[in-house]
């Protein structure tokens, strides 16, 4: 809510104006979506009977010459449900070009072909953009980009002028820009989806994204469920309007869609048999949380439940598969899950439970002030037909991979600590920041690693909301979390230290410190593996840590898209282009700096002193 609001605010070491390359046009009033900081304005979608399409899975894309794919962002409609008419959309098409014709290998009105990638086997893709130019496909989504678009790899190991930062936008009318994967990473279910400035989360929500899983040589000893026996489901919420086209309401400040759509289909079945099968979830979602379980359908009479076992997450397998009762999914992660559903039979939905925005009450039960609603408890389901054949897949105790052997306690050995934070300055508005505060979307850059040092990063969030971290270039681990038990900040202007619970923070900073912390929490089995995205809960400290191999500028932020698209970029007073939206902030990665001022940690107990210093380092 208030977008504008922030323009007007007093932020400390931020408050040194710099000129703003766009102004931000008002926030269009939300007319549609559950948003509960906004009810009643909200107008429900048109309403469709569940469970009746089929889901699809997303094609596979065709090269069009040896290792490389090319692209096409373009319009398109697409029908979200049978018997509702096709709407507008944007999909990416993989083509081959000639001149300016475009031959479709692979077609997709809406998201995205599936591109599998290869460990050793560097693969290109050039992103072309075929969106009409200088009318926006949405004008009534509220903020214009003239249908600039950008190729990210989410969870990409990439060189940065590949890696699809929010500057690297190309231009509607056929503009092309080549990206370059080398792939020298392990299996892990990556994803693209576009990443341009301030717009991502309406160009995501009009269809642009994909999924890009990397492969290796190990990943088929593992016997895991593959083939027809492993799927991948994009979940999303959207709402409509009652000619059935998409409607989309920003900056309130989450987005929250009526309607659950999976691999743009509208609630809908699959077919299974009574035998494992390898899901890959992608919450592709704007702002929700899942909490994903199996629940008998209305009439199931079947004595086994199907049986959830986490396998693998963003970047890669868990060395020890989790089993789990349900499965908690942050926009922009991945996990990958064996469903089990041997000796089932009937129809099982796949269902939710997490509010919205998540979690509605923090975790010493404050309340935030957007409080839990909008929940969205059915998502599709399974309709179990006995097996055909023998099933010889299996969930192994051990997954070996070349990326999760070592445990996260020993990366901690020469790990230095940095600290970042997440707060509000305004019920609605989060900002990110370092240490010492918030800062507005063109505070110089405060985040700079030196290339091939391991940090570990303790995000601070001192917001109301659980924000899902994410920070390019880089493979990460969970080390765990530190519930805050009191809040601190020395005043800016007298200096003193104030103390208070949740919520107490400096009036003009942002800033706020923990004070006193609760013993550490090791990361829960499923969210134990190689990751590119952290849920950090609000009134916590959330600690995640990784080596940073690849030198460039790239960014951090958080994945609910409409946190990272909130503000707007604008250029550093040395010419470096500064992409900073509200929960956005930039990243750089140097050769030969030594970040001499951050501590190293050597072990737990040390990284548990450090936290509780209170100003940080
Ligand atoms: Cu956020």
């Amino acid at each position: 809510m208030a977008t504008l609001a922030i323009l007007t605010f007093s932020l400390g070491q931020a408050s040194v104006a710099a000129p703003m390359a766009n102004a931000a046009p008002a926030p269009t009033p939300p007319t549609c979506g559950q948003s509960p900081s906004v009810l009643p304005s909200v107008v429900p979608s048109p309403v469709t009977t569940p469970f009746v399409d089929n889901v699809g899975q997303p094609a596979v894309a065709a090269t069009d010459s040896t290792n490389h794919y090319t692209l096409s962002a373009h319009m398109d409609t697409h029908s979200f449900a049978t018997g509702w008419a096709p709407v507008p959309t944007m999909g990416y098409d993989a083509v081959s070009v000639t001149g300016s014709v475009n031959t479709v290998l692979s077609h997709m009105a809406y998201l995205g072909p599936t591109i599998v990638t290869k460990e050793g086997t560097p693969t290109q893709v050039t992103i072309k953009n075929d969106l009409p130019v200088g009318t926006d496909l949405f004008p009534q989504w509220g903020m214009s980009n003239q249908n600039t678009t950008v190729l990210h790899r989410h969870g990409g190991l990439q060189p940065a002028l590949s890696d699809g930062t929010p500057d690297q936008q190309v231009q509607p009318g056929g503009g092309t820009r080549t990206n370059s994967y080398p792939n020298n990473q392990a299996a892990a279910p990556l994803w693209y989806h576009d990443h341009a400035d301030m717009t991502t989360s309406y160009m995501v929500y009009a269809g642009l994204a994909g999924y890009m899983p990397n492969t290796d040589t190990l990943e088929p000893l593992f016997n895991l469920p593959t083939g027809d026996y492993s799927k991948a489901y994009v979940l999303q919420d959207k709402s409509f309007n009652p000619d059935h086209s998409l409607c989309y309401s920003h900056g309130s400040p989450e987005f929250f869609g009526d309607t659950p759509v999976i691999n743009g289909t509208i609630s809908p079945k699959q077919a299974v048999q009574a035998r494992r099968y390898t899901f890959t979830f992608i919450n592709g979602s704007d702002s929700r949380f899942y909490n994903l379980s199996m629940k008998a359908a209305a009439g199931n009479r079947s004595t086994v439940a199907p049986k959830l076992t986490v396998v693998g997450s963003d970047d890669g397998y868990l060395l020890r598969p989790a089993p789990v009762t349900s499965q908690l999914i942050a926009p922009g992660e991945r996990y990958k899950v064996v469903v089990d559903f041997t000796g089932t039979t009937g129809n099982w939905v796949l269902s939710n439970n997490a509010a919205t925005p998540y979690p509605g009450v923090n975790n010493n039960g404050i309340a935030s002030s957007d409080d839990a609603g909008a929940l969205l408890p059915s998502l599709m389901r399974f309709d179990v037909s006995p097996r055909v054949g023998v099933d010889n897949s299996l969930i192994p105790s051990t997954i070996r991979e070349t990326n999760n052997q070592v445990p996260v306690t020993a990366t901690l050995t020469t790990a230095q600590l940095r600290t970042v934070q997440a707060g509000e300055l305004a019920p609605g508005v989060p900002f990110l920041g370092d240490r010492k505060g918030l800062y507005m979307f063109h505070a110089p850059m405060t985040e700079i690693v030196n290339q091939n040092s391991t940090e570990a990063w303790e995000m601070r969030n001192h917001s109301p909301d659980t924000h899902p971290m994410h920070n390019h270039l880089v493979e990460q681990r969970l080390v765990g979390r530190y519930p805050v038990t009191l809040w601190g900040y020395n005043d800016s202007v007298t200096g003193k230290l104030v103390t208070g619970p949740w919520g107490t923070q400096d009036p003009v900073t942002g800033n706020a410190f923990p004070v006193t912390v609760g013993a550490f929490q090791a990361p829960g089995a499923f969210e134990s593996g190689p990751k590119d995205t952290f849920v950090a809960p609000p009134n916590m400290v959330t600690v995640y840590v990784g080596t940073y191999t690849i030198a460039g500028d790239s960014v951090w932020h958080c994945h609910i898209l409409s946190h990272e698209d909130m503000m707007m970029t604008t250029t550093s007073p040395t010419g470096l282009p500064v992409i900073s939206d509200g929960m956005m902030r930039p990243l750089s990665i140097r050769a030969n700096t030594p970040q001499t001022q951050l501590p190293v940690i050597g072990d737990l107990d040390k990284l548990t002193k450090l936290v509780k210093v209170q100003s940080g380092f």
